[in-house]
Protein backbone atom coordinates (compact mmCIF):
# COMPACT_ATOMS: atom_id res chain seq x y z
CA UNK A 1 0.00 0.00 0.00
CA UNK A 2 2.89 2.45 0.05
CA UNK A 3 3.26 5.32 1.88
CA UNK A 4 0.03 6.64 0.82
CA UNK A 5 -1.89 4.81 3.21
CA UNK A 6 -0.01 4.28 6.53
CA UNK A 7 -0.72 1.18 9.06
CA UNK A 8 -1.74 2.49 12.71
CA UNK A 9 -0.94 0.38 15.85
CA UNK A 10 -3.67 1.06 18.08
CA UNK A 11 -1.52 -0.51 20.52
CA UNK A 12 -4.73 -2.63 21.34
CA UNK A 13 -6.67 -5.47 20.41
CA UNK A 14 -9.78 -3.98 18.00
CA UNK A 15 -11.59 -7.32 17.02
CA UNK A 16 -14.84 -5.49 16.54
CA UNK A 17 -16.12 -2.62 14.48
CA UNK A 18 -17.19 -0.56 17.92
CA UNK A 19 -13.76 -1.72 19.71
CA UNK A 20 -12.12 0.03 16.26
CA UNK A 21 -14.39 3.21 16.58
CA UNK A 22 -13.71 3.70 19.86
CA UNK A 23 -9.95 3.50 19.56
CA UNK A 24 -9.76 5.79 16.12
CA UNK A 25 -11.82 7.98 17.70
CA UNK A 26 -14.31 8.26 14.18
CA UNK A 27 -17.66 6.92 13.77
CA UNK A 28 -18.75 3.13 14.05
CA UNK A 29 -20.20 3.48 10.46
CA UNK A 30 -16.67 4.94 9.08
CA UNK A 31 -15.29 1.71 9.88
CA UNK A 32 -15.13 -1.06 7.16
CA UNK A 33 -15.80 -4.70 8.84
CA UNK A 34 -14.58 -7.11 5.71
CA UNK A 35 -16.39 -9.71 6.47
CA UNK A 36 -16.04 -13.06 4.58
CA UNK A 37 -18.29 -15.28 3.33
CA UNK A 38 -18.49 -18.87 1.46
CA UNK A 39 -20.90 -18.96 -1.85
CA UNK A 40 -22.43 -22.46 -1.52
CA UNK A 41 -22.53 -23.85 -5.20
CA UNK A 42 -19.28 -22.43 -6.05
CA UNK A 43 -17.53 -22.31 -2.89
CA UNK A 44 -15.90 -19.10 -3.67
CA UNK A 45 -14.94 -16.49 -1.34
CA UNK A 46 -16.91 -13.44 -1.23
CA UNK A 47 -15.51 -10.00 0.49
CA UNK A 48 -18.10 -7.88 1.79
CA UNK A 49 -16.65 -4.67 3.09
CA UNK A 50 -19.52 -3.20 5.23
CA UNK A 51 -20.14 -0.46 7.34
CA UNK A 52 -19.30 -1.19 10.91
CA UNK A 53 -23.28 -0.16 11.75
CA UNK A 54 -24.65 -2.41 9.28
CA UNK A 55 -25.43 -6.21 9.18
CA UNK A 56 -25.02 -7.59 5.99
CA UNK A 57 -28.80 -9.04 4.60
CA UNK A 58 -27.43 -12.60 3.00
CA UNK A 59 -30.37 -12.79 1.05
CA UNK A 60 -30.11 -9.92 -0.52
CA UNK A 61 -26.42 -10.11 -1.07
CA UNK A 62 -27.37 -14.10 -2.39
CA UNK A 63 -29.64 -11.86 -5.07
CA UNK A 64 -26.63 -9.74 -6.38
CA UNK A 65 -24.31 -12.36 -6.80
CA UNK A 66 -26.70 -14.98 -8.16
CA UNK A 67 -26.12 -17.31 -5.39
CA UNK A 68 -26.36 -18.61 -1.56
CA UNK A 69 -23.75 -17.60 0.79
CA UNK A 70 -22.46 -18.85 3.70
CA UNK A 71 -20.93 -18.07 6.74
CA UNK A 72 -17.28 -18.59 6.42
CA UNK A 73 -15.07 -20.06 9.22
CA UNK A 74 -12.08 -19.43 10.20
CA UNK A 75 -10.02 -21.78 8.52
CA UNK A 76 -11.77 -20.47 5.26
CA UNK A 77 -11.07 -16.78 6.22
CA UNK A 78 -7.41 -17.53 6.63
CA UNK A 79 -6.96 -20.18 3.51
CA UNK A 80 -8.65 -17.24 1.02
CA UNK A 81 -7.40 -14.14 2.64
CA UNK A 82 -4.50 -15.26 4.39
CA UNK A 83 -5.27 -13.06 7.30
CA UNK A 84 -7.05 -14.24 11.31
CA UNK A 85 -10.44 -13.15 11.71
CA UNK A 86 -10.24 -9.68 13.81
CA UNK A 87 -7.87 -8.68 11.27
CA UNK A 88 -8.67 -9.18 7.50
CA UNK A 89 -8.19 -6.59 5.39
CA UNK A 90 -10.12 -5.18 2.38
CA UNK A 91 -6.99 -5.56 0.28
CA UNK A 92 -3.91 -7.52 0.30
CA UNK A 93 -5.28 -10.95 0.10
CA UNK A 94 -3.18 -13.86 -0.98
CA UNK A 95 -5.66 -14.71 -3.82
CA UNK A 96 -8.06 -12.62 -5.99
CA UNK A 97 -11.43 -12.00 -3.93
CA UNK A 98 -14.86 -10.71 -5.44
CA UNK A 99 -15.78 -8.02 -3.49
CA UNK A 100 -18.70 -6.39 -2.68
CA UNK A 101 -18.69 -2.11 -1.10
CA UNK A 102 -21.67 -1.29 1.38
CA UNK A 103 -22.66 2.39 -0.69
CA UNK A 104 -23.17 3.86 2.97
CA UNK A 105 -19.82 3.41 3.10
CA UNK A 106 -19.33 6.28 0.86
CA UNK A 107 -20.92 8.41 3.10
CA UNK A 108 -17.84 9.45 4.31
CA UNK A 109 -14.87 11.48 3.73
CA UNK A 110 -12.85 9.04 4.98
CA UNK A 111 -13.01 5.42 6.01
CA UNK A 112 -10.79 2.88 8.32
CA UNK A 113 -10.50 -0.66 7.99
CA UNK A 114 -8.56 -3.12 9.23
CA UNK A 115 -4.71 -3.74 8.38
CA UNK A 116 -4.19 -7.80 8.78
CA UNK A 117 -3.69 -8.02 12.80
CA UNK A 118 -6.92 -7.04 15.13
CA UNK A 119 -4.30 -4.26 16.43
CA UNK A 120 -3.79 -2.28 13.33
CA UNK A 121 -6.00 -0.44 10.66
CA UNK A 122 -5.41 2.41 8.04
CA UNK A 123 -7.51 5.12 6.76
CA UNK A 124 -8.42 5.31 3.19
CA UNK A 125 -11.09 7.38 1.31
CA UNK A 126 -14.03 5.12 0.19
CA UNK A 127 -13.21 5.60 -3.68
CA UNK A 128 -9.62 4.43 -2.84
CA UNK A 129 -11.60 1.36 -1.11
CA UNK A 130 -13.92 0.90 -3.61
CA UNK A 131 -10.79 1.18 -6.69
CA UNK A 132 -8.27 -0.95 -4.63
CA UNK A 133 -10.57 -3.98 -4.03
CA UNK A 134 -12.48 -3.52 -7.67
CA UNK A 135 -15.34 -3.68 -5.78
CA UNK A 136 -19.04 -3.23 -6.85
CA UNK A 137 -21.18 -0.86 -4.66
CA UNK A 138 -24.14 -1.87 -3.69
CA UNK A 139 -26.80 -2.33 -0.89
CA UNK A 140 -25.86 -4.93 1.38
CA UNK A 141 -28.02 -3.62 4.46
N1 LIG B 1 -10.48 -5.24 13.48
C1 LIG B 1 -11.93 -5.09 13.41
C2 LIG B 1 -12.32 -3.68 12.97
S1 LIG B 1 -11.69 -3.20 11.42
C3 LIG B 1 -12.49 -6.13 12.47
O1 LIG B 1 -11.77 -6.84 11.80
N2 LIG B 1 -13.84 -6.19 12.44
S2 LIG B 1 -14.61 -7.15 11.42
O2 LIG B 1 -16.02 -6.89 11.63
O3 LIG B 1 -14.16 -7.00 10.09
O4 LIG B 1 -14.26 -8.59 11.84
C4 LIG B 1 -14.96 -9.23 12.85
C5 LIG B 1 -16.04 -10.04 12.18
O5 LIG B 1 -15.61 -11.38 12.04
C6 LIG B 1 -17.34 -10.15 12.96
O6 LIG B 1 -18.21 -9.11 12.66
C7 LIG B 1 -17.90 -11.46 12.49
O7 LIG B 1 -18.75 -11.27 11.36
C8 LIG B 1 -16.72 -12.21 12.01
N3 LIG B 1 -16.49 -13.36 12.92
C9 LIG B 1 -16.17 -13.33 14.22
N4 LIG B 1 -16.06 -14.58 14.70
C10 LIG B 1 -16.30 -15.42 13.67
C11 LIG B 1 -16.31 -16.84 13.52
N5 LIG B 1 -16.03 -17.65 14.52
N6 LIG B 1 -16.58 -17.33 12.31
C12 LIG B 1 -16.82 -16.52 11.27
N7 LIG B 1 -16.82 -15.18 11.35
C13 LIG B 1 -16.58 -14.64 12.53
Amino acid sequence: MGGAHEVVDLGLSARTAADAARAVGCRVDQIVKSLVFRLRDSGRALLVATSGAHRVDEAKVAALVGETLERADADFVRAETGFAIGGVAPVGHVKPILTLVDEHLLAFDEVWAAAGHPNTVFRLTPAELVRMTAGRVVTVA
